[in-house]
């Protein structure tokens, strides 16, 4: 008999995507397996995004939406997202963009990595993967960012701020939800570098990245700059986690990078 399919929660953080999110979620649905959740997590978009977010949810069963009040960027959006996917007992948790800049049909091919990886990267920098459509300034950004951070922090991995990634729930069970302050890029470099000290197997796939059809991009110069000052952060150990004071287990989960 087949093995059953592991429970995988697709978790869409979106701020003004009324454009896309219906035919993103329709997309994605298509190409997961029916043991799926996706999980919508709305900043009180001002386009209407949790409206549609909201109907979607009343047409399928394996639609959700979380409505949080305040725009607090990407990183803070995730970690609520995940708590509630760990709760609701995923076993695997896969982040991306809702403006189609991650393709959904590379969705198998993440999960496929993952029978044999704790945390699967698509990977716009391994051989297979690229970008499209991006200008000379966006690609220099995007790869000087990740040689950047992985020359400070040391680490084997060639894309280390793309955002298309799937974690096995024990990854996000032990990198300290928490203690997590990053809210850009540098969320994406702080979690993938947290899973590989705390000796998680992390393997990159290729992806080609493209450039959103509709809507607006959210990427501002706060974002790169979070991004610059927090690697060598986490690589002194001397990230700032304030959060982590109130969780009791923190302080034994804590990373001494
Ligand atoms: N919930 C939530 N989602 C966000 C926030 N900022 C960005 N997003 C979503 O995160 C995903 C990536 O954001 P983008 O605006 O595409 O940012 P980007 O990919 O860095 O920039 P572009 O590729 O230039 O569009 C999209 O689905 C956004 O709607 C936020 O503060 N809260
Ligand atoms: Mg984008």
């Amino acid at each position: 008999m087949p093995s059953p399919e592991p429970a995988v929660w697709l978790i869409l953080p979106t701020y003004n995507e009324a454009e896309n999110i219906e035919a993103f979620v329709g997309a994605a649905r298509g190409h997961l397996p029916n043991s799926r959740r996706v999980l919508i997590v709305d900043d009180t978009s001002p386009d209407g995004t949790g409206a549609i977010a909201d109907r979607l949810a009343a047409e399928y069963d394996d639609v959700k939406v979380l409505h949080r009040p305040l725009k607090q960027g990407l990183g803070p959006a995730y970690i609520a997202g995940f708590r509630e996917a760990l709760a609701a007992g995923a076993e695997l948790i896969v982040e991306m963009d809702s403006d189609f800049s991650h393709d959904p049909a590379y969705l198998p091919r993440l999960l496929d990595a993952a029978k044999r990886a704790d945390l699967v990267i698509g990977s716009r920098y391994v051989p297979g993967g690229g970008v499209r459509d991006w200008g000379p300034m966006r690609r220099l950004i995007s790869r000087g960012g990740s040689a950047y951070a992985r020359l400070v922090l040391g680490v084997g991995i060639n894309d280390l701020t793309g955002g298309f990634k799937c974690f096995r729930r024990q990854v996000l069970e032990r990198i300290d939800l928490g203690s997590i302050d990053s809210r850009g890029y540098a969320f994406q470099v702080e979690t993938t570098y947290r899973a590989i000290k705390a000796g998680f197997r992390v393997v990159e796939v290729p992806i080609t990245f493209r450039e959103r059809r509709r809507g607006a991009s959210k990427m501002n110069r706060g974002i790169i700059a979070e991004a610059v000052w927090r690697v060598p952060a986490l690589r002194l150990g001397d990230d700032a986690r304030g959060s982590s004071e109130a969780d009791p287990g923190a302080q034994t989960r804590r990373y001494t990078f």
